[in-house]
């Protein structure tokens, strides 16, 4: 046997239980580097926690409640801990092949990653930032991987075995190897465990009563099997310029309003929730909401008045704008002075639904201006309310060609059913909201298959600055439909059905959606 011959197509490996080795670390190192990204990227992007979660989502019920049942509330970590294990097994296996077969090894770590990212996409509680720790982990791997084959590729010793790979370099890779995952698995833990005692240490605020409490909602104002009235914190729509949640503390916040005013003023945290407060039930809209999009929400918001602060403060006169500052650098929104001086319920926001503001939606505090497009009114992290001029200054958005002035167009959208779904025969309900902040819905139209306009039912009205609720009976064929829907606002303004692109100004025209009667 000639081993010159072979050696160039037979590179030299080490024993299996080395090439297993080293693929086991280049998975642990991946999955640790990936955990600590996750501190940045939200505790659930970690992506052995993504991969469970999702799979505790897709396991049947039955399955499920075997699993709780044996497992108890020990189910997750178990269920982590085997996605753990399951990776380091295919990080051993791909190992074996990482001498002979490194194009299959990578390839392998390409899939194994892709699974992690693609799942994080798909879970909408993590949003795009969710799929950067699988990222990172792939590019872990696709790194580790050669830099341990190459530290445990036995070198020829002349005269020597072959083979016999330098016991202190597989030692030393290994044992490098297992300090890195420590330090960043453990710091990753460590971190997140920090930011959680800050949200502990934010559950512990206690929100003041409202002097003005909301009108209770009539329970009319739901189509029972529609989209709820007020939206669940966790399900409200977030848009931000913010890569990842800025996370901010009460303590040492402060809010500061100044600018073209008599008595400039500084609250801390404690001092704004003194003031006297009101809670309201108000619908938030974003200026980049497609016709019938997602960019849309209601929740019951507790705040102070702005009108009360810009009193305390005294407008100077030639003031008409209020430029919002955010802690997240740079951001800046800028309002009409008159839209949160006119009695409007416009307030700085302490609380959403009962709850301390969550760092999505702008903890410590945030502003919300009934009618007006989120980037012009709704500045989360607050920091500072400046009274100045529209001739003066110019706020983020609009600075990028935004209309100056932004105020929310009534819209209609269909929920039910889901565009391309289906009605049943015996309950061909459709169902959806209208929306006109500020002015009020007056009626919501339908048309089926180009039909002539049919009025729907409107559901009971909580105010002019919630959405409203319609529903309509479709007494039509079974068969494949199209459904077409139009609001009319309170000035008896219909909606357009010109279709306009959300750039400068929000989009317009009328919300469409094909559906089947099932016969
Ligand atoms: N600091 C800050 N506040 C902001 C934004 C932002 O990018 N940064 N986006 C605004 C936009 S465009 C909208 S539509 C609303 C969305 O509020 P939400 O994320 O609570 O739904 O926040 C507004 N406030
Ligand atoms: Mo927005």
């Amino acid at each position: 046997m000639s081993s010159s011959a072979t050696t160039p197509a037979t590179p030299v490996q080490p024993r299996r239980a080395v090439r297993a080795a080293v693929g086991l670390c280049s998975a642990a190192l991946a999955l640790a580097v990936g955990h600590l990204a996750s501190v940045v990227s939200g505790a659930g992007s970690s992506p052995a926690v993504v991969v469970g979660s999702q799979l505790v989502d897709a396991a049947p019920t039955p399955v499920k409640t075997v699993v709780v049942a044996l497992l108890g509330t020990a189910d997750k970590p178990v269920l982590v801990g085997g996605v753990v294990a399951a990776t380091l097994l295919l990080g051993a296996v791909l190992g074996l092949q990482a001498w002979r077969r490194p194009r299959l090894a990578n390839l392998g770590i390409l899939a194994i990653g892709a699974v992690g990212a693609v799942v994080a996409l798909t879970r909408p509680e993590l949003g795009a930032p969710g799929a950067v720790p699988s990222l990172l982990a792939v590019l872990t791997g696709l790194v580790a991987l050669p830099l341990l084959v190459r530290a445990t590729t036995p070198r020829p010793d002349p005269g020597g075995d072959p083979v016999g790979p330098g016991r202190r370099r597989v030692l030393a890779a290994v044992g490098g190897s297992a300090v890195v995952v420590a330090l960043a698995a453990g710091g990753g833990t460590l971190l997140s465990q920090l930011a959680r005692a800050g949200d502990a240490a934010r559950r512990m605020i206690s929100l003041p009563r409202p002097a003005s409490p909301a009108p209770p909602l009539p329970a009319a104002v739901q189509v029972p099997g529609s989209t709820p009235f007020t939206t669940p914190t966790e399900d409200f729509y977030r848009i931000d310029i913010a890569l990842v949640v800025p996370r901010h503390q009460a303590e040492g916040w402060t809010l500061t309003v100044d600018g073209e005013v008599e008595r400039p003023l500084t609250l801390s945290y404690a001092e704004l929730l003194a003031l006297p407060m009101i809670e309201r039930d108000i619908t938030l809209t974003c200026v980049s909401n497609e016709v019938g999009g997602p960019y849309v929400g209601t929740a019951r918001w507790l705040g102070v008045p702005l009108g009360d602060l810009l009193s305390r403060v005294g407008i100077r006169p030639g003031a008409d704008m209020l430029l919002s500052h955010s802690l997240d650098g740079g951001y800046t929104a800028s309002t009409p002075l008159a839209a949160v001086t006119d009695g409007r319920d416009a307030m700085v926001a302490v609380g959403m639904n009962g709850q301390v503001l969550p760092d999505k939606n702008g903890f410590p505090a945030r502003m919300v201006v009934p009618g007006l497009f989120g980037y012009v009114s709704a500045t989360k992290w607050l920091s500072r309310l400046e009274v100045t001029r529209f001739a003066a200054q110019t706020a983020y958005w609009t600075h990028r060609g935004w209309a100056e002035q932004g105020p929310i167009l009534t819209q209609a959208r269909i929920d039910v059913p889901v565009s391309l779904g289906t009605l049943p025969a015996d309950r061909p309900v459709l169902a959806g909201v209208a929306w006109a902040q500020h002015r009020g819905i007056d009626k919501v139209e339908i048309r089926v298959d180009g039909g002539p306009w049919q009025e729907t039912t409107l559901a009971a009205e909580a105010s002019t600055d919630t959405w409203r609720q319609w529903s309509y009976v479709y007494d039509g064929p079974p068969g494949r439909h199209t459904a077409e829907v139009r609001a009319t606002d309170r000035t008896g303004e219909t909606q357009p059905e010109s279709r306009r692109p959300v750039f400068p100004a929000g989009a317009t025209g009328w919300h469409t959606i094909r559906f089947t009667v099932t016969g």
